[in-house]
């Protein structure tokens, strides 16, 4: 069939059920997963409540790199309970230090034209390589690995032309902010984004990965570079040259819409405090002080990333004004780096080389000091996800932040008197596997390690056909999955649902007034259902479903936002929270915290149509009539009703 794009082939090559077309729902082959732990512990424990003795998966990988820090013996048991669940249940595991998830994933197992799950929400990653590769929740990525189907909207397709060739000093990160800038972070749910023209032939598989892991950072399904030359060279100086199949989208291809973007006209970008989309050209924004330069995460540590900042600092010191923080991507990478000596240019430059792993992107050590700006090459600076409150975080590029940290101000890096480092992709990677454990024969028995720090996934009730409900928040736009649940030092209790949930919406809890969740626990004590009430794009962000675990087990039971992101919807589904819009901004206006909010004759009304009508009762005691609107399917409407798939 011709006039096909690339991701129309591939879906429809794993269709299940339904139909491509734009807005429908369907249902998908999953060849490959990956988890990562602090998503994976809860993932493989609802795995084993389902009975799943072995995984039906081509291939699935779980990846140790979030949960590294090792405060206290909680994510070392993680690791344990991980080690052990994946050798019985015929997965493979990547151990602590051999790298993020997805850039190990794109070394070692991306196959172009493959479909790829992960609980991890820039598992969009793998678009790099030509897959259709999204993130999901722990539970949909536990059903995949148990051979079920994955749902998703087919999405409307952007086309985004690539024309020209980038110029020195300007790189992949710098494209994707372009994207930003046009596409912005909100507003692109049941969108997806496919990259064509003669420009992609320019670009390397990782810095393609580097466009495609911060597609999430759009709200997009899923983000897609053809599978050509380039992937060829790729997979091959990766020993996997097997693993080659070109792909592309037809000539005459028709997209939903076209964005042109000449990449000789990029310039280098930042996205400024507190949210990716937040997009500046540097040159509006040089000159101010920088307390820190962190280099790494899924999004840029590749070896082409960190050759060129140790080729910049060669016989250079770091600024006294900055501290200079660099986490390699992988053992590969980290590996290939010692045995050229950019390992050493970077050592002797002034660099603190951490462990190859999430590191500071999660929040695990390196907070900025109170009050000054940290300059990073991550995808996410939402709020005081650095761990200081009140940060004021900047994503760039690599070549601007080694610029930065050179300076000790914001930078554009084509302002430097130094040349800019020529880049040629190795013919072959330093290829060293065994850190990637291969899971026990089926059949031998495997003792599944589970300490005491490993709680149950908690099961939830169905929810009451009368809705007697408080408004327990109301909340603004782009509320994150940050803001819901935050991680950083609050990582390690990812495995203990009770303890876990004391932080919900903690950044929103004032001194000396009840928090959110002795508040919520008060209502659901009470017998009455809890309900957020929120603006546009709630829930951006991460795909942790611990986002609606823990609320869900502090009685919230309803969300009314006028737009959730996709898998933080799903999520709330998997467990049982109703997801409602509100008719318009007028009904969101209608609301204060505190109100009573009755929705009587659930089912009937879901069942109706997509209208639903509520009635607040104020503090006054007036009773006020709500518009809201619902989207679910019916098999979801069922889920829902029923307390989510764990029920
Ligand atoms: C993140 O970048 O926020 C994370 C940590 O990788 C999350 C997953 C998680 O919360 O465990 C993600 O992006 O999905
Ligand atoms: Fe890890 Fe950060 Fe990437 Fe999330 S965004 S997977 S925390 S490196």
């Amino acid at each position: 069939m011709a006039h096909q794009k690339l991701i129309e082939k591939i879906l429809s090559a794993h269709l299940v059920e339904g139909t491509c077309k734009a807005g429908e729902e369907i249902k998908i082959r999953i060849d490959q997963t990956l988890c990562q732990d602090a998503t994976g512990t809860m993932a493989f424990l609802e795995l084993e409540a389902m009975g799943v003795d072995r995984v039906k998966t081509e291939l699935s990988v779980q990846y140790i790199d979030h949960n590294t820090a090792q405060f206290g013996p909680e994510n070392p048991n993680d690791h344990l309970y991980l080690q052990s669940v994946c050798a019985a249940k015929g997965v493979r595991l990547s151990r602590p230090g051999n790298g993020i998830c997805h850039q190990v994933h794109l070394e070692r197992f991306g196959i172009p034209g493959k479909t790829l799950l992960g609980s991890d929400s820039h598992t969009t990653t793998g678009g790099g390589i030509g897959m259709i590769a999204m993130g999901a929740g722990g539970l949909d990525v536990a059903l995949a690995m148990a051979g079920k189907a994955y749902k998703l909207v087919y999405p409307k397709v952007i086309g985004i032309r690539l024309t020209g060739a980038l110029q020195p000093w300007v790189s992949a990160k710098d494209i994707i902010l372009k994207v930003l800038s046009i596409l912005g972070s909100k507003g692109n749910v049941g969108t997806a984004v496919e990259y064509f023209g003669d420009g992609v032939g320019t670009l390397s598989v990782p810095e393609r990965a580097t466009i495609t892991n911060m597609g999430t950072e759009l709200g997009v399904t899923c983000s897609i570079f053809p599978s050509d030359e380039m992937t060829h060279a790729f997979l091959k100086a990766e020993q996997r040259e097997d693993a080659y199949t070109p792909f592309a989208a037809d000539s005459d291809a028709a997209y939903d819409r076209i964005i042109d973007i000449d990449l000789a006209e990029v310039v280098p970008m930042a996205a400024c405090p507190s949210n990716p989309g937040n997009v500046k050209p540097i040159s509006e924004i040089a000159g101010l002080p920088v307390s820190q330069v962190l280099i790494g995460s899924c999004t840029n540590s590749s070896l082409k990333d960190l050759r060129m900042v140790a080729e910049v600092l060669r016989g250079r010191t770091v600024s006294p004004a900055c501290s200079v923080g660099i986490a390699p991507g992988s053992r590969q990478v980290l590996t290939m780096l010692s045995a050229e000596g950019a390992l050493t240019s970077l050592i002797d430059a002034g660099c603190r080389i951490l462990e190859s792993a999430c590191g500071p992107c999660i929040g695990q050590g390196f907070s900025p000091a109170s009050g000054t700006i940290s300059v990073r090459t991550f995808n996410r600076n939402f709020l005081n996800r650095t761990g200081t409150k009140n940060d004021q975080c900047y994503l760039v590029s690599p070549e601007t932040a080694v610029a930065t940290a050179l300076t000790g101000k914001l930078t554009d890096p084509r302002t430097l008197d130094v040349k800019y480092p020529q880049w040629v992709m190795p013919k072959q990677f330093t290829i060293d596997d065994r850190m990637i454990l291969l899971p026990a024969p089926e059949g031998a028995s495997v003792e599944i390690i589970r300490k005491e720090t490993i709680g149950e996934p908690p099961k939830c009730t169905p929810l009451p056909d009368s809705i007697n409900g408080e408004i327990l928040l109301k909340l603004g736009d782009k509320i994150t999955t940050d803001h819901i649940m935050p991680a950083g030092a609050n990582l390690k209790l990812r495995s203990n649902i009770p303890k876990y949930a004391q932080v919900v919406f903690d950044c929103f809890n004032e001194p000396g007034k009840p928090t959110f969740a002795q508040r919520a626990a008060a209502v659901r004590d009470s017998g009455r259902v809890g309900v957020v009430a929120a603006a546009e794009s709630y829930g951006q962000g991460s795909s942790r479903e611990h986002a609606a675990i823990c609320p869900m087990y502090l009685g919230v039971r309803c969300v009314i936002a006028l737009g959730i992101e996709r898998i933080h919807a799903a999520n709330l589904i998997n467990f049982g929270i109703l997801p409602l819009s509100f008719a318009s901004r007028d009904e969101l206006d209608k609301v204060d915290q505190g109100d009573a909010i009755a929705i009587d004759n659930l089912r009937a009304q879901l069942a109706a149509g997509n209208a639903i009508n509520a009635t607040l009762t104020k503090a006054d005691g007036s009773a006020v009539p709500l518009a809201l609107t619902h989207s679910l399917s019916p098999a979801d409407r069922e889920l829902v009703l029923k307390g989510g798939i764990l029920a």
